[in-house]
């Protein structure tokens, strides 16, 4: 990554391999949906997140992202769209339905791509999903990652997803796999 911005992950040393983690991702905005949940999964894997213990969960739009994470972290029955080795194959589709087995999240983190259009719709729906998703992580004592892109145009998200058509730029799903595990652990600790 160049320049100063951006998180410090070299002192991140943190072991997934006993992590369970939950993404759940919007589907609006595809195209830059998909690289950055390829590019969380990658990051998560490279923790030492096994595949089986990363569950990929699908919702409508970014308003849906809060209800679903409480849904996932509160051990409701519902299905997961995918396990994480189904999406790592696919660079255009979205996943398919597996079975989400009981064991806890240590952490989620919610994915979504928000572009501002000509209406208020996109300050109502980031201001609400960014309050819904820290209100989640505070009231459920368990992580959730804020995964949410909020971009004034396609080409600022598509850059932040790493396929930027004028600049590739850096993946951030790759940031919040390392986040979630680093986050996850330290509540560990921390419990
Ligand atoms: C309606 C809407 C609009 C205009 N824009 C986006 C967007 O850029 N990104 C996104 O994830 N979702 C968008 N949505 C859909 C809402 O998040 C939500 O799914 C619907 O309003 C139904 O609750």
């Amino acid at each position: 990554m160049s320049g100063i911005k951006g998180i410090d992950l070299s002192q991140s040393k943190f072991d997934g391999s006993s992590l369970r983690i939950g993404i759940v991702h919007a589907r609006w905005n595809a195209t830059v949906i998909t690289p950055l949940v390829q590019g969380t999964i990658t990051r998560l894997q490279q923790c030492g997140v096994k595949p089986e213990n990363i569950v990929v969960q699908s919702v409508p739009g970014c308003y849906e992202l809060p209800f679903a994470c409480q849904k996932i972290i509160a051990g409701s029955r519902i299905q997961a769209n995918a396990d994480a080795a189904d999406l790592m194959g696919s660079t255009t589709s979205l996943p398919t339905m597996v079975n989400m087995p009981g064991q806890p999240f240590d952490a989620v983190i919610a994915i979504g791509v928000l572009i501002k259009g000509e209406t208020m719709h996109f300050e109502y729906i980031s201001d609400s999903v960014t309050t819904g998703l820290m209100k989640v992580q505070l009231d459920t004592g368990t992580p959730v990652i804020f995964g949410v892109l909020t971009a004034l145009t396609e080409d600022q998200a598509l850059e932040r997803a790493g396929v930027g058509r004028v600049k590739k730029g850096h993946n951030h799903g790759e940031d919040w796999g390392a986040v979630a595990v680093e986050m996850a652990s330290l509540n560990r600790r921390w419990a």
